[in-house]
Order: C-alpha cells, then sequence, then structure tokens
C-alpha cells in the first residue's frame, strides 16, 4: 500500500502510539511532487516554461510551496510572479488550477528541479511546459507530468552515435521523504543499463549529495556508449526523482518514466533453487537471524504485528540489492534497512516495488559505510497470519 493510507486512514491511535515507540511507522503531514529537470535563461537558444499547477482533489490544499533548486542543492532564483524568486506558496482550492511561469531573460542558462509540496488529503498534481527558442523560433516544446518520488524507476533509452540520438537523465535528490522515514541525505543512486533481452549491460553509481541535483547523457554515465536500445533501471535508498530526455539534433522529447525496477534483472532466484527457512525468534535486533549471502530465505509474518529482523554485513561501496516475492500470500511487505542503533531512522525503505498489483518491496542501493545491518520486514496493516508469507532474497556485489 502507498504510505498516505497507511498513516491517514489506518489505525490513528495505534499509529501515534507506534510512533512514539519508534516502530518504524511514519506520521506524514506534507506530500510532495518533482519536476526533475528545470532550465532557464541562455542568450541562444532561450529557454523558459511554466509550471501548471492543478488541485484534483475534493479537499482544499491550505498551502501549496513550488520551490525551484539548483544543481548544487541551492535555492534557485528564477523570474516568476513579476519578480526574482526561489519558489511561490499559494493556497489552491479544490478543482482550482495555477499557472507559475519562469524564465531568466538576459541570464546565463541556470539548470536545476522543482519541488512541490503540499498537505496530505490535498490531490495536488503537476505539469511542466518547457519551451526552447533559437534564432527567434519556438525549436522545442516538452510537456513533462509531475512525478511522485520514489525509489525504483525504469524508462525506455536509445543511443544512436551515427544519427545523432541520445538519451540523457536528470536526477534529483531532494527532500522528498516522508516524516520520521530516512533524513534527506547524500546517496548513489544505481542506474543499470538493461540490455533487450532483460540482462545488465553495465551498471554504475551517481553519487548526489543532499538536494542535489544532476543532468548527463548516457554516454557520459557509460563511457562511450555509441550505439544501444533497451531500458534503463534507476534505484537508490530513499526517494529521489528522475526524468528521461531523447534529444535528436536540437529537438529534445520528454520519456515517459515509469515505477519500479526492470526486475527480471535483478531477480536471482534460480541461482538458489532451495531456500532457506527463516529461524524464530527473530522479532527484534537483538534476536536477527544472521545471514551469509546471497541468501533466499523463506518466512512468514506469524501473528500480527511482528517483525522479523536479519543481520547482514556490508562495506562502504557495495551494491545491496534486498527484495520480497509475496506471490500467493496475503503480506503487503514493507521493507527497511536500519542500523543497530534503533533510534536512528532507518537508512532505506520500500513498501511497493512499483510493479504492476505487486505489494511487495525492492531495494537497490549502494552501502555508504562499513557495519552491521539489520534487513527487517513488517506487513504494511501490522496484520499477521500463517498465510502472510515471503521470500527475502538479499545479495551483495
Ligand atoms: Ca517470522
Ligand atoms: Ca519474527
Ligand atoms: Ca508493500
Amino acid at each position: 500500500m502507498m504510505l498516505s493510507s497507511r498513516t491517514l486512514n489506518s489505525f490513528p491511535l495505534v499509529l501515534a502510539l507506534l510512533v512514539l515507540t519508534s516502530a518504524g511507522v511514519h506520521a506524514q503531514d506534507e506530500q510532495f511532487l518533482v519536476l526533475p529537470q528545470l532550465a532557464a535563461g541562455g542568450l541562444d537558444p532561450t529557454i523558459s516554461g511554466e509550471i501548471l499547477v492543478v488541485n484534483q482533489g475534493y479537499d482544499d490544499a491550505a498551502t501549496v510551496e513550488v520551490s525551484f533548486i539548483a544543481s548544487d542543492g541551492q535555492p534557485l532564483e528564477l523570474n516568476s510572479d513579476g519578480g526574482a524568486v526561489t519558489g511561490l506558496d499559494f493556497a489552491l482550492a479544490a478543482g482550482r488550477s495555477r499557472s507559475v511561469p519562469f524564465d531568466l531573460d538576459g541570464q546565463p542558462t541556470a539548470t536545476g528541479y522543482a519541488r512541490i509540496a503540499f498537505p496530505v488529503g490535498a490531490s495536488v498534481r503537476a505539469t511542466l511546459i518547457l519551451r526552447i527558442v533559437s534564432g527567434g523560433s519556438l525549436v522545442t516544446q516538452i510537456g513533462v507530468p509531475a512525478q511522485i518520488p520514489g525509489n525504483n524507476f525504469t524508462f525506455a533509452a536509445k543511443v544512436d552515435s551515427a544519427s545523432g540520438l541520445k538519451t540523457g537523465l536528470a536526477v534529483a535528490n531532494g527532500s522528498f521523504q516522508l516524516q520520521n522515514t530516512p533524513d534527506p541525505q547524500a546517496q548513489g543512486i544505481v542506474v543499470d543499463l538493461i540490455n533487450p533481452d532483460g540482462t545488465i549491460r553495465e551498471s554504475t553509481v551517481l553519487q548526489l549529495g543532499q538536494n542535489e541535483h544532476q543532468p548527463i547523457f548516457l554516454d557520459e554515465l557509460f563511457n562511450g556508449l555509441g550505439d544501444f536500445v533497451g531500458s534503463v533501471s534507476l534505484s537508490a535508498g530513499i526517494d529521489f526523482g528522475v526524468i528521461g530526455l531523447l534529444q535528436e539534433s536540437i529537438v529534445l522529447s520528454s520519456l515517459s518514466i515509469d515505477t519500479g525496477p526492470n526486475f527480471a534483472a535483478f531477480d536471482f532466484r534460480d541461482s538458489i533453487p532451495v531456500p532457506l527457512s527463516e529461524v524464530e525468534p527473530n522479532d527484534t535486533p537483538n534476536e536477527a537471524q544472521v545471514l551469509t549471502l546471497p541468501a533466499r530465505i523463506q518466512g512468514a509474518i506469524s501473528v500480527v504485528a511482528e517483525a522479523d529482523f536479519f543481520q547482514i554485513q556490508a562495506t562502504a561501496g557495495q551494491i545491496l540489492t534486498a527484495y520480497t516475492v509475496t506471490q500467493n500470500s496475503l503480506l503487503d511487505s514493507y521493507l527497511t534497512l536500519e542500523t543497530p542503533a534503533q533510534a536512528l531512522p532507518p537508512q532505506a525503505l520500500n513498501d511497493q516495488n512499483g510493479l504492476l498489483v505487486r505489494s511487495d518491496s525492492f531495494l537497490r542501493m549502494r552501502i555508504s559505510a562499513d557495519g552491521t545491518y539489520l534487513l527487517r520486514i513488517e506487513d504494511f496493516f501490522f496484520d499477521g497470519s500463517l498465510s502472510h508469507t515471503y521470500e527475502l532474497l538479499v545479495r551483495l556485489d
């Protein structure tokens, strides 16, 4: 389930108690959208645009906060609403929409992204329209829907250097995480180039500081990539935003981004034909079951509000892949990576892997520091029964 339904509608009393006991539940009063690539300014070409914000819900939004953020993570000043501003705040009643135009006429091109914050309960959506004018003529105009930040995305990619066709991406490592979840922080975004046959061609990590943003072409990210057709899968421990862009000559188009990883490329169940069983009790960090990796574990959240903990050792720079498979199970898994110091928020979390009609979880991330880590599995609704079964798969590369 989405976090919003967990935090909004279900068990408010239980939630309040669990927040106090830091049991991994999240109070939320704001939600976010990201437009992962903004640009404005330049002499020729000149870039400008507008963000159209709509409240599609039946609740008024007391405050919608549109923030412009530069690639270095600092506030980005653009011309909007009659002055130089780093963002706009406004109320948006149900059904209303508002345009936020921006430009940087006469100034060098600035790049960054936009973050839109609004209260839980409002259904705010947004679209970016970007215009590029060269020699007095419009050469490109693209529309891009605002994205709900997440930690797994996939998009189509094509590179053909002979015809000048390039694919680029821009990643925004902004402050999109919910309260009582990992603070926005520096993190590595794992970028996997996936062949048409579903195998991984190459993997790399885009390291971004807190609130930073980076646009990059695939042939820069994957050195010398001159000819490619397939997909790009991106994952990180905490929520981020990504846009894919196709460029041919001076024409730019935005690519559709889908939620979820290109799962099959990372699925290694076939390499461990016989799963191990979980060993209870594993309900607390001190009782965590120690895993030898790679691991394929079968378990169950067999009683209400149970947690299962598993312990791993990891070193900085390793890529962790950890996911649950809950086919034919009642479990709606919720997977977090934590340190044994439980006072800290989790290092990473994933509820939904983003695949259609799936409630299982997927984490793929760069480990930032040597240490002992705990993987915790719970049911999203704190339910449990012998039918709440799962498989957990964990590897480090
Ligand atoms: Ca269990
Ligand atoms: Ca347990
Ligand atoms: Ca889930």
